[in-house]
């Protein structure tokens, strides 16, 4: 059962000190729900920081003003800890000891859990981002939403929509993005730092994985890899490779997209992404991993090769059984 933002709110005001947590390799919904958030409760008189333990990626700098720390000491037994767009602290793995240490813990998320693990809870899946669930939480806080909070769940949405094109975008989610241009944000700028600031080692390394591109059933499931040497080659970083699985879905016919990702030798990130057909959370629950039915991913320990066949057979399978 969800606690409800009024309940959430009155938590929030009822505490002095919070500490916010988002999950490790932040995306535009993590770092710009949480930033929103964080200038809302210093709005409210609040001491709030973000608690990180990675760094933040070039295109969401612009996001964090002051407000993130990676000084787990800034704040002792925090009044209340709020991990946003995660649920478990496997998604903070460095910071979950300094989680427990709030007194009171709160968890806003969109991802499906089946044990939510904070005092009180509203984890809303059909939310299109975590983003919307603060715009909501922020509602019942009282604070006004100006440029600076807007621009933050502007990007926090625009991410996990895919720029309002994937299947979680709703009436809702228009009506929340109108709301934020009436507070005055500049939607074209955030779009222009998330998307347009490429790094050339990034375009470098999307040219060498697009070149390992297999199609497999008809041309219905695309697979592309990455290894350790194509970044050695372009200097780029495993996070510059994130997206590519969405373009690779966007291929005419193409129902299940993926990429493998080599974190080290033998051990394999794979992403999944479906489109009007596929189940991929299906496939990643297969292999202890999670997510939504349209996007996936989990790891598997064996070979580049024998991953590349796992996979296609299993999206294969899996379009096959009609999902
Ligand atoms: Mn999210």
């Amino acid at each position: 059962m969800n606690d409800s933002f009024v309940t959430i709110a009155e938590q929030m005001r009822t505490a002095d000190t919070i500490l916010l947590f988002t999950h490790i390799n932040m995306d535009g919904d993590a770092l710009g729900s949480s930033v929103a958030l964080c200038r809302a409760l210093r709005d409210l008189g609040k001491t709030c920081y973000i608690l990180l333990e990675d760094e933040i990626s070039d295109n969401l700098k612009f996001l964090d003003k002051d407000y993130c720390t990676w000084d787990p000491e800034i704040m002792k037994d925090p009044d209340l800890c709020v991990c946003l767009d995660c649920g478990e602290e496997g998604r903070f793995p460095k910071r979950a000891e300094k989680f427990r240490e709030g007194k009171v813990k709160i968890c806003i998320d969109h991802h499906r859990t089946s044990d939510p693990i904070c005092d009180y809870n509203h984890i809303d899946p059909e939310a299109s981002a975590t983003g919307e669930l603060v715009y909501k939480l922020i509602r019942c806080l009282d604070v006004p939403i100006d440029k600076e909070i807007g621009e933050a769940l502007f990007a926090a949405i625009t991410t996990d929509t895919g720029n309002f094109q994937y299947t979680n975008t709703t009436a809702e989610t228009h009506r929340i993005a109108a709301e934020l241009y009436d507070a005055g944000i500049d939607g074209n700028y955030v779009s222009i730092q998330i998307y347009e600031r490429i790094r050339i080692e990034r375009l470098r390394l999307t040219t060498r994985i697009l070149d390992t591109l297999q199609l497999f059933g008809d041309g219905k499931v695309a697979i592309t890899y990455v290894n350790q040497e194509m970044l050695d080659e372009t200097g780029a970083g495993m996070d510059e490779a994130e997206g590519i699985v969405a373009t690779l879905r966007s291929i005419d016919g193409v129902q299940i997209s993926a990429i493998l990702k080599e974190k080290n030798p033998g051990e394999i990130k794979v992403s999944m992404r479906a489109k009007e057909q596929g189940d991929v959370a299906m496939i990643a629950k297969e292999f202890a991993g999670g997510g939504h039915k349209k996007a996936a991913g989990f790891t598997l320990h064996c070979s580049m090769e024998e991953a590349v066949t796992l996979v296609s057979e299993k999206a294969m399978e899996n379009l096959a059984n009609g999902y």
